[in-house]
Parts: structure tokens; sequence; C-alpha cells
């Protein structure tokens, strides 16, 4: 299945039901009084957050969505039944934005219900029109017309943790390593395609696409996967010892998360100015001890919390989870 990230959809509340005129029917009284019930309320319509990035690709083949008409009034009094609210399931982190009136909501919270299209009033029925002056009114009202729209929806993943780096950094590999995630990993640049997601001891990893020179105009899977990482609260940047020139490529990807804030104005809030740790994975890859340690001297001078990582160690994945888990809890 595709993954989608972007979709549109035509929404309608539910119209309200309609009032009715009808009589009271009582023994031997031949117009017992105005007993036409009111309508019922149009159900509303409203986005509901779920935790399920892949979601948006079921709204693939059906983009429009209806809330059920409220029911018309009845006799004796009887006031027709609401119509069921619709709730549509967009994933957590999803951008609703009305086309018609600009207006803008984010599903920021699991279970997060947001209210976009309020159901019709159903109209009065007969009895609500009754008064000392006129006491057998003809009088009904129809229901009152949901409202209606159109929507665009964007995704933005809402994640603990943003995996980044050059491609084939070892990053989807991490991803399984510490989580339940079954991300697919080759050997050949480009082989995450889509966005990854795995359960951390209850926080979020996601893995993106790999990042090249160029990725914040377009180039590879480029600013479609930047975006992914913007609600993340920390980054983990990750090089591998496989790599010759280690931190010309990390500087390579920064570079791109800058430009990337530069063209979105991003202020300090942007993705250059997030939380990062630096993971150099592959160490078994390096040639001996001594580069390994070389290497780490050189990108402490960054600033940043170093950690180095070979998935065939064992003990060195615990160890880094270990200090992982203390990093989250800290934030
Ligand atoms: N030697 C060694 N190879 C590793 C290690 N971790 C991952 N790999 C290999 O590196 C290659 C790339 O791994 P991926 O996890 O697919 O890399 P990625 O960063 O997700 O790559 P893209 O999705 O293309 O951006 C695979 O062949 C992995 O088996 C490691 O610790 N040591
Ligand atoms: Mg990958």
């Amino acid at each position: 299945m595709a993954f989608i990230d972007e979709t549109k959809i035509y929404a309608e509340a539910g119209r309200g039901g309609d009032g009715v005129v009808r009589w009271r029917q009582e023994k031997f009284v031949p117009k017992g009084g105005p007993a036409g019930g009111d309508g019922g309320r149009g159900g509303d319509f409203y986005v509901e957050a779920v935790r399920d990035i892949h979601i948006l690709s079921k709204y693939k083949a059906k983009k429009e969505f209806y809330a059920s008409r409220g029911e018309d009034g009845g006799k004796k009094s009887l006031h027709g039944k609401s119509g069921d609210d619709f709730f549509l399931k967009l994933p957590l982190g999803a951008i609703i934005t009305s086309v018609e009136t600009d207006e803008r909501w984010q599903l920021t919270e699991e279970g997060q219900k947001i209210l976009l299209l309020k159901g019709g009033y159903g109209g009065f029925g007969n009895e609500h029109f009754k008064s000392s002056t006129n006491t057998t009114p003809q009088e009904a009202r129809v229901g009152q017309e949901g409202a209606l729209g159109n929507f665009k929806v964007e995704l933005e993943l809402f994640a603990d943790i943003g995996l980044i780096g050059l491609p084939n950094a070892g990053k989807s590999s991490l991803l399984n390593a510490l989580t339940n995630s079954k991300a697919v990993v080759g050997d050949y640049p480009f082989t995450t395609l889509d966005p990854n997601l795995g359960d951390f001891y209850g926080y979020i990893i996601a893995d993106i696409p790999g990042l090249i020179e160029g990725a914040s105009e377009g180039k590879g899977l480029g600013i479609k996967f930047l975006r992914h990482i913007k609600r993340t609260r920390m980054l983990a940047h990750l090089v591998s010892f496989e790599n010759s020139a280690m931190i010309a490529s990390y500087k390579e990807v920064r570079k791109e998360l800058t430009k990337y804030d530069k063209k979105l104005k991003l202020g300090d809030d942007g993705l250059s100015a997030k939380d990062e740790i630096i993971i150099l994975t592959k160490t078994d890859a390096a040639k001996d001890q001594k580069v390994v340690t070389k290497k780490v001297a050189e990108f402490k001078k960054i600033n940043k919390k170093v950690f180095v990582i070979s998935l065939f160690d064992d003990g060195m994945v615990k160890k880094f989870s270990d200090e992982l888990i203390k990093i989250l809890k800290k934030k």
C-alpha cells in the first residue's frame, strides 16, 4: 500500500429533519390541537485523531463523507431523532485546511476530536406555532441544511525522535534493532521510500528516507520528508563508518536542514534548532579502534552528544538503548 500524506476530502454535515403538521387524536375531539413534532438535528462532521500513519490511504477511493440527516418530527409531538455524527479518522499530526475559508486545524493528541461542520437544526413542527390566537397552526418548518465544505489534509508525523542521515547510514536498521518495526533494509541508497515508525518504550521513533544534498529543494525524496521531522522532539543524526568523509557528510545534511528552515521561514523552532544527538554507525566497518576514537573526538567538537554503534554488537545496542531512554526521560 502506497504511503499517502496528502489528500483532499469533501464533507457534509447532516441536514436537520423537517417539522411536521399533525393533530392530536383524542376520542370525541375532532381536532384536538396541534401535535406535530420538531425535526431532529442533523449529524455533525468531526475529524478524530488515531495513531495510524497509513490511514489516509484508505481514503484514496472514497473522498466524500456525509453525516446523517435528522429524522422528521412525528405525530404526538414526537421529536425526530438526531442524525448520527460522522467521525472521520485521520492520523495524529494531520493538518486540516478548509479550502473555502483557509481555516486550519491540527490533530495533536490521540483520540482528539475536532468539529468541522455543524449539522442543521431540525425544523419546528406545528405544535411550536400554537398560541392563544392560533390554536390550529398549519405551519411547520423544514430542517436546515448541514454545513458542507472541501478540506485539504496533510500529514506531519508526530514522533519523539526523527532519524536522519544520508542514504545507507543505517537508519532503518537501527529502527528495527530498537523497536518492533520491520522496516525494509538494503545495501543500496533510498531503500526507504516512505516513513517508518517504531515504538521504543512508548516513545515513537520515525525513520525517514535518506537525505542528500539538495534535499531541501526537492532532490532525492527531499522536501516531502523533511516536513515529517518538523514535529519531532529530537533528531538522531546517523553517520556511517563506511563513509570516507564523515564530517563532510554530517555537514551536508545539516546544511539541508538550515536551507529548509530558511525556505519556510521557520525561526528558532525550525529543523536546524532541534536537539540533535549524533550516532556514528557501523563501527565494525571502521579499520580499527583508533579510527573510531579519532572520529568520536572530531565529532565531539560539534558539541553534541556522540554515540557509536554497530548492530552486530548486542552489547553496544543495549548500551545505546539504555542511554537513549535516559535522554528521552529527561526531555
Ligand atoms: N556492517 C554493518 N552494516 C550495517 C549496520 N547497520 C546497518 N547496516 C547495513 O547498511 C545497509 C543500509 O542499511 P539501512 O538501514 O537500509 O540504511 P538507511 O539509512 O535506512 O538507508 P536508506 O533507507 O536508503 O536511506 C544495509 O545493508 C544494512 O544491513 C552495522 O551496524 N554494520
Ligand atoms: Mg532506510
